[in-house]
């Protein structure tokens, strides 16, 4: 071989290596990293947006036989809902576009996990999938850890880039593909201004992209509206000027969003407004803006996280305000509850209103956004947390009567059914921040579409399309080599499994909550409770720590917390002899020297205070097992990917460290028993932690 021919070839591996380098390092494709160029024949007698994108996407990614007929009808059968398909071992049916495109995705998911083809009708759980971003106008996200939003910002506001364009082209695309059909573009915490012409403007442009992927826009609105922005007297949802005035307003956003999806409402809750500060019930909010959206179709998702500074325990608020007025709802208002009734925590018991309400829809709203897990720091996988949440039985209806079966529409005649999680997403790079946080994206989508999906099949798939196309590339090995599989993918698979249960025995073990840092919501901070802030901000009021004991009584004998939930749960959780020991501190107030029952996972002889001492060290231990597996794992991640995780798990582990220390510390001064000899001495001190909560901004 001549020199020259030499020196070309060199230079094309180099340059071939440097493109797959930045392919595979800077994770922006999230879990949509496939490329094929295996050749197939794709049928369709019709033609629409939606349909050109199915083939396009069938094109680049089909993995099957070469030259492969793929069929995609569009056919009446009363068994496939609006959404759903039927895979063929030669095409896809689906009773219209969307649902095509939805099988086209699933397909191509089967090929590249290697999961076999199925004849069964494909169905999603809930009607409405849909992602809360809770972005501000100005381009700040609140609770965003990934960057600003890429809906709005503060230069420049309305022109509409080419740029945006196709952030919102890969945002709808990778939305379509886990089958999330529905994005509300603002903040619950909402400016009058997203009604104004201009904003509006800028959504219907934001629509537009997004519509050929199945996405629905929805608008989080200021209830006070009528007044702040349109200059009414009053916003009282009986008083008539109002009523036209949303209604007009409505026919205004379908005439430039034909398809919009409706409104979300933050209403009496956390100082914004609502139909209390005119007298008025939930129920005649809500129901007015349902009557101005119900000629079009949209619905109202009105939330119940509302919560007031009284003697009353927080936990049981929403339920108190909302169930006497079940029923009183319009058909085409759903009722948005956080999975557990105070707020988003580490882990939470389900909240008392799924199954409870009866005669009103209900929906979850799942937090992707890790406020209280650690923020794009932590590595923690949600899906197990809502996976618990979701298969959690009620008792409502019978045994079996699970939240997501109260909230889907198997156990009650529900007009619309809905599912909601707070976005993760922001203009970083990587979409979320963290590479694993794409995963909770993903699994937030995948549960929507299929409320009976295990967390380990989801992982399973995502770790599969996220990282094995870098391997390949890196190692050249065949599709799912054994190699992979072992060092890889089992491996991942369990830290991802364990993260979150790691998280909460570092944070918040044994039913504690509430008890992070007022800085951010991130680090620890028990102790924290100035004398002038509201005692339900602050972690005080919930783990209640004295020298006689720790943790919540919401039994019989105290807030009674426990009514709220049907039997056999409320007898379960009032005993602690019979308690879940994961929500044991959340409903009990309980001696430092307790004795803790061995079937609650204690081990014979420990007391609840050695059992929490061993839950924070557990903690720790976990996440330094992570380091580990992720350093095992380099020689099948690209350097990019490998180096970040690499770095914030480190920082996760300093952590996990302070949280234990923290609050060993600080509850030894009430406890008053040694932290048990075989666990590590805490390497930080007390007053030094408390003396460096603030230092740094952690929003
Ligand atoms: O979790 C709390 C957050 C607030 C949020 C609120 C809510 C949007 O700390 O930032 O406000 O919940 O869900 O409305």
């Amino acid at each position: 071989m001549n020199n020259k021919l030499t020196k070309t070839i060199v230079l094309n591996i180099f340059l071939l290596l440097t493109i797959f380098n930045v392919y595979a390092q800077n994770g922006h494709e999230l879990w949509l990293r496939n490329k094929s160029s295996v050749p197939v024949n794709i049928v369709c007698a019709k033609n629409s947006p939606t349909l050109i994108i199915a083939k396009q996407e069938l094109q680049q990614g089909w993995q099957g036989q070469p030259d492969a007929s793929v069929k995609l009808s569009i056919t009446k059968n009363k068994a496939i809902k609006a959404d759903g398909f039927r895979l063929t071992q030669n095409g896809i049916e689906a009773t219209t576009d969307i649902g095509i495109l939805y099988g086209v995705y699933e397909l191509l998911r089967r090929q590249q996990t290697a999961e076999p083809v199925n004849e069964e009708v494909d169905n999603p759980s809930y009607e409405r999938r849909i992602l809360d971003h809770w972005d501000n106008l100005n381009g700040t996200i609140e609770r965003g850890y990934a960057g600003h939003s890429i809906f709005w910002r503060k230069n420049d506001p309305f022109t509409v880039t080419d740029h945006d364009k196709t952030l919102w082209q890969q945002y709808a695309r990778a939305n379509a593909s886990i089958g999330i059909n529905g994005s509300v573009l603002d903040n619950v915490n909402a400016s009058p201004l997203i009604l104004n012409a201009d904003y509006l403007a800028r959504a219907k442009a934001i629509a537009n992209v997004l519509r050929p992927y199945g996405v629905r826009v929805y608008l989080s609105v200021n209830f006070a509206s009528p007044s702040t922005l349109g200059g009414l007297k009053t916003a009282d949802p009986l008083d008539p000027a109002v009523i036209a005035w949303w209604k007009n307003k409505v026919k205004e956003i379908y005439s430039m969003i034909p398809d919009f999806g409706g409104f979300l409402v933050k209403a009496s809750s956390e100082g914004q407004p609502g139909p209390q500060n005119y007298g008025r019930t939930h129920a005649d909010g809500a129901n007015m803006l349902a009557d101005a959206l119900k000629p079009y179709g949209g619905i109202v998702m009105w939330r119940a996280f509302v919560y007031t500074a009284n003697d009353n325990d927080r936990a049981k608020q929403a339920y108190s305000e909302f169930m006497p007025l079940d029923g009183k709802f319009r058909d085409n208002v759903i009722i948005q509850v956080k999975n557990g009734p105070v707020d988003f925590q580490p882990r939470e018991p389900f909240s008392p209103l799924f199954g409870a309400m009866k005669k009103t829809s209900v929906m979850p709203e799942f937090q992707i956004t890790q406020e209280y897990l650690g923020h794009a720091v932590y590595l923690v996988f949600l899906s197990t947390m809502w996976e618990e949440c979701l298969q959690s039985d009620t008792y409502q209806e019978g045994v079996g009567s699970t939240v997501a079966r109260c909230t889907d529409g198997s156990i009650y005649p529900q007009k619309h059914t809905a599912i909601a999680g707070v976005a993760n997403i922001g203009l970083d790079t990587n979409w979320c921040g963290h590479d694993f946080a794409q995963a909770n994206w993903y699994a937030f989508g995948r549960l929507a579409w299929n409320d009976n999906l295990r967390s380990e099949q989801i992982a399973d798939e995502w770790i599969k399309q996220t990282f094995y196309p870098a391997a390949l590339e890196k190692t050249g090995s065949p599709l799912y080599s054994s190699d992979w599989r072992v060092n890889f993918l089992v491996p991942v698979k369990k830290m991802m499994m364990e993260s979150r249960e790691a998280a909460v025995n570092f944070m918040m073990p044994l039913g504690f909550h509430h008890i992070m840092s007022a800085n951010g919501h991130y680090g620890p901070g028990p102790w924290w409770g100035p004398k002038n802030v509201r005692p339900d901000w602050t972690p005080p009021y919930y783990h209640q720590a004295d020298t006689n004991g720790v943790g919540f009584n919401r039994t019989k004998t105290g807030s009674d917390a426990v009514s709220q939930y049907h039997e056999p749960l409320t007898s379960m959780f009032n005993d602690p002899a019979t308690c879940p020991y994961i929500y044991l501190l959340w409903f009990h107030h309980l001696p430092w020297d307790y004795k803790m029952p061995v079937r609650q996972g204690g081990q014979s002889g420990r007391t609840l205070w050695e059992e929490i001492c061993y839950h924070y060290d557990k903690g720790v231990k976990q996440v330094r097992e992570f380091q580990k597996i992720w350093d095992k794992a380099q020689p099948y991640v690209d350097s990019t990917r490998f180096l970040e995780v690499q770095r914030k798990l480190r920082e996760q582990c300093m952590n996990a460290i302070l949280w234990k220390d923290a609050c060993l510390l600080y509850f030894q001064q009430f406890s008053r028993m040694p932290i048990p000899y075989d666990i590590e001495r805490p390497i930080n001190n007390l007053d030094d932690i408390i003396a460096n909560e603030f230092k740094h901004k952690n929003d």
